[in-house]
């Protein structure tokens, strides 16, 4: 096959495709027994520094699920070691930034990112492609610049944004220097991720939808509008977020390719509105630790309301949950394959 005709590229260009191609964000993780086994071995930051290491448990997974993508293993918060952030994983409590930036002095104290600070990755990607056959594409991805800055403040992971929100209302100035530089970081990080190899790229905007879309305006726009602008071209992007749907209008114009729909809006009604752009999504997580039943009955009003539509990524509207039965997951991507638009 010639690489550009594999399903997912086709539909990510809004082109029609014999199936409808799925894969699944979080596809490699703590759900699988095979990933669970590396981590026993092996720290989480060890495991993404590691490019063999990484390649091993983008491919195993993809072929265990029999995806119609592999998606680098890596995390998106990686890229803040070299700006100059502290960062560790701590056993079972996700990230921690050890020195969170609260003001203009502390976003001073920010490096952009030189690209090959991330050398590892690029590694990985090109190993991973050199496994993979032409017809499975790799995706490359990274944070968006309101996802990240939410780390680099909060300090981790957060309920209310609290933090963010303080620094963003209360100095500007200081909110918009952060996001810039996270920006401008990302470019060249992006930009060599295609070079290793990345035939797509995802861009995280997991938890924006924490925003009002006049704060998105001021506040975000400007600077994923300036990433996508820098980095559209040569590979499809999805731009993906959660709890997006006042947003979505705006996340269209910022830029994409393919727009990330979350489980909160009806596919089909958010891909009317969208209008003229590729859509990926939206099963709720939890629908896989149902039973088969709920599944396809779940996943088949999904693909009713794409309709057969060119340029529909079925995936869930977030990642794979730790509890899912993988087994759940290969019925869901086998029933994603078979379903033929009803007449
Ligand atoms: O083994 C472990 O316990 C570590 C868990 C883990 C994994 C498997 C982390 C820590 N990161 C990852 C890999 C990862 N992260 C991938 C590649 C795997 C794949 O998709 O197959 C990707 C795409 C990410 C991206 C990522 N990291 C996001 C965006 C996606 C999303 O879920 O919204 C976010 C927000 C992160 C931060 C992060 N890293 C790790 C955790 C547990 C978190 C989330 C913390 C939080 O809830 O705030």
């Amino acid at each position: 096959m010639n690489p550009g005709d594999a399903p997912f590229l086709k539909a990510c260009r809004g082109e029609p495709a014999d199936t409808t191609p799925v894969w699944l964000m979080r596809q490699a993780g703590r759900y699988m027994v095979e990933y669970r086994e590396v981590r026993e071995r092996t720290p989480f930051m060890d495991l993404c520094r590691d490019s063999d290491l990484a390649a091993e448990v983008t491919v195993t997974a993809v072929e265990r699920i029999g995806a119609d993508a592999a998606i680098i293993f890596s995390d998106i918060l990686l890229i803040l070691v070299p700006m100059g952030m502290d960062l560790t994983y701590g056993k079972g409590e996700g990230p921690v930034l050890g020195n969170p930036v609260r003001a203009a002095s502390d976003v001073d104290r920010l490096e952009e990112a030189p690209p090959e600070a991330l050398s590892f990755v690029y590694d990985a990607i090109r190993k991973t492609r050199s496994s993979l056959g032409p017809e499975t594409p790799l995706i490359g991805f990274c944070g968006a610049p309101f996802t990240l800055a939410s780390y680099v403040i909060e300090g981790g992971g957060s309920r209310n944004y609290a933090e963010t929100k303080k620094l963003m209302y209360g100095d500007p100035g200081a909110w918009h220097a952060l996001m810039s530089v996270i920006a401008r970081s990302l470019v060249g990080y992006v930009r060599s991720q295609v070079d290793a190899g990345a035939q797509a790229i995802q861009i995280f905007d997991s938890w924006v939808g924490c925003l009002s879309p006049a704060d998105y305006r001021e506040y975000v726009f400007p600077h994923i509008r300036f990433l996508l602008d820098a980095i559209s071209g040569p590979v499809p992007i999805i731009h993906f977020g959660t709890g997006t749907a006042t947003l979505l209008d705006q996340q269209k114009k910022a830029g994409g390719d393919v727009i990330g729909l979350d489980w909160r809006v009806n596919l089909g009604e958010s891909w009317d509105a969208l209008g003229r752009v590729a859509v990926q999504g939206n099963l709720d997580p939890c629908v896989l630790l149902a039973d088969r039943e709920t599944i396809r009955r779940r996943a088949g009003d999904i693909l009713r309301q794409a309709g057969g539509r060119p340029g529909h990524i079925f995936n869930l509207g977030h990642g794979v949950l730790p509890m899912t039965p993988v087994d759940n997951v290969k019925y869901l991507v086998d029933l994603v394959h078979e379903w033929r638009a009803e007449a």
